[in-house]
């Protein structure tokens, strides 16, 4: 009786709230790897109060800096089941759960970062975020993380300077394949062991742009930053699918609003913010060395693109779709 009666008042009480459009208050954690002084961390900070503003306290938002929830790849998964909603995640990572998010992990598949984002602006991008969002890694928004460059104890100009060094590199295949092929030794990691890696001599050098370079500073244990520029990797605001669609309307719009302009947001930053940090660690020592001729590098990717897509014919399309965007 008891039972039946509080089954029923649930019942009307659900019914009351979905006529009110009221979804019950959620709280919301949200992934991100980088500390203070990061473009993205502001920018996730601003994703947390405009949601916050935006749902009416609805959903409440408390971003964890710093990769305090995790590595990359855990909070990927983590997300991906629901256990946290949303993760500022990097595409690289990714690509190893959603093979369509490998595009942009094929080395110098983008001309700068304007063409990535035209690419990722059109169809190449709709099919990647589909399959994002059927694998439970819905993307909000995407975010601007520059180019990726070597650092080590040297100069590098060509891939025969990459040969017999130990490389870190993110958690995906593409990349070890990508290292191998210019004759160097990659050494997948967690981005918060590098530094010590490249301090005790674990690894001769790694990989990355200069706002993370210098944030968790790696600038401070090596010596050399060569503007190979070989991977453009988008970063996303990624939420649960599950989670996100469970909203009502209103709340996605307010969720996706918010991303969108803390996407904005961090674009701006990441733009004035990525050539403070090349001055800063250019102050601090480092040596940038531009490369002119970047077709070496280019030319030591022919069999890394013929394997990935012998093993994976099904993304020539999206290959494709990338090349041929103007
Ligand atoms: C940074 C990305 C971060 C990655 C890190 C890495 O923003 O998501 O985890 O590189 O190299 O630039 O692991």
């Amino acid at each position: 009786m008891y039972q039946k009666l509080s089954a029923k008042l649930l019942g009307a009480a659900t019914a009351l709230s979905l006529m009110c459009g009221v979804a019950a208050a959620a709280d919301w954690r949200v992934w991100n790897i980088h500390h203070d002084g990061h473009p993205n961390t502001a920018a996730m900070d601003r994703f947390a109060e405009l949601v916050n503003e935006a749902t009416k306290g609805e959903i409440k938002v408390q971003v964890f800096h710093g990769g305090v929830l995790g590595s990359q790849p855990d909070a990927l998964e983590q997300v991906r089941i629901g256990a946290i909603e949303v993760g500022n995640f990097n595409l690289g990572p990714i690509g190893p759960m959603v093979k369509e998010a490998n595009l942009v992990s094929l080395p110098f598949i983008f001309k700068s970062v304007p063409h990535m984002f035209r690419v990722l602006d059109g169809e190449a991008g709709d099919i990647m975020a589909k399959a994002m969002a059927g694998a439970g890694i819905l993307p909000l928004a995407w975010i601007d993380a520059g180019a990726r460059s070597f650092y080590s104890q040297k100069p590098i100009n060509t891939p025969d300077d990459v040969k017999g060094l130990k490389i870190r590199v993110m958690n995906n295949n593409l990349y070890t394949a990508m290292i191998s092929a210019m004759g160097g030794n990659p050494s997948p990691m967690a981005f918060s062991e590098v530094q010590q890696a490249l301090k005790t001599g674990v690894v001769d050098g790694a990989e990355n742009n200069f706002p993370s370079f210098k944030n968790v500073g790696h600038y401070e244990v090596t010596t050399h930053y060569s503007l190979s520029e070989h991977l453009i990797i988008p970063e996303c605001i990624c939420v649960n699918t599950k989670k996100f669609e469970a909203l009502s309307p209103e709340l996605q719009a307010a969720v996706r609003g918010a991303a969108e302009k803390a996407a904005l947001y961090q674009r701006e930053l990441w733009a004035v913010q990525s050539g403070q940090a090349r001055k800063d660690v250019e102050k601090a020592g480092i040596k940038v060395n531009e490369i002119a001729d970047k077709s070496p590098f280019q030319n030591a990717m022919g069999k890394v693109y013929e394997d990935y897509l012998a093993a994976n014919p099904d993304m020539r399309k999206l290959v494709d779709i990338a090349k041929s965007t103007k």
